[in-house]
């Protein structure tokens, strides 16, 4: 059985988001709580719990996500941006149906806490 998760209920439209992209595998929206002007997640439709859980099977899925996060961030006219992928709870990961951040607008320290 597959957990539900805040993110497949908006996969679902049980719960609202401020959506700013969607295409056949992924849908993307404005993160609840966000770090920085600009905070966009990036998700697969496809229910995969983190990165821990992917399969050679979803190299496409991945190389689409990335080059959808890029494409958004450019359409937000971000020069500068980071793309994160949290995976496990130490890490930082909340909620476990796979996310790409893309935070920008504001000048980004490293390494990040
Ligand atoms: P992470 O900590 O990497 O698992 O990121 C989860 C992010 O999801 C976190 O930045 C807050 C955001 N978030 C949690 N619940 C909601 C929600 O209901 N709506 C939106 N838009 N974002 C949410």
């Amino acid at each position: 059985m597959t957990e539900e998760t805040i993110f497949s209920k908006i996969l679902k439209r049980e719960i609202p988001c401020d959506e700013v992209y969607s295409d056949e595998h992924c849908i993307a929206f404005r993160d609840i709580q966000p770090q920085a002007p600009v905070h966009i997640l990036v998700i697969p439709r496809k229910t995969i719990a983190s990165l821990k859980e992917v399969e050679t099977s979803d190299k496409n899925l991945l190389g689409h996500l990335m080059i959808v996060s890029a494409k958004i961030a450019k359409e937000q006219e971000l020069e500068n941006w980071r793309t994160v992928i949290n995976t496990g709870e130490e890490a930082g990961q909340t909620v476990f149906h796979l996310h790409i951040h893309i935070i920008g607008g504001r000048k980004l320290l490293w390494p990040p806490g």
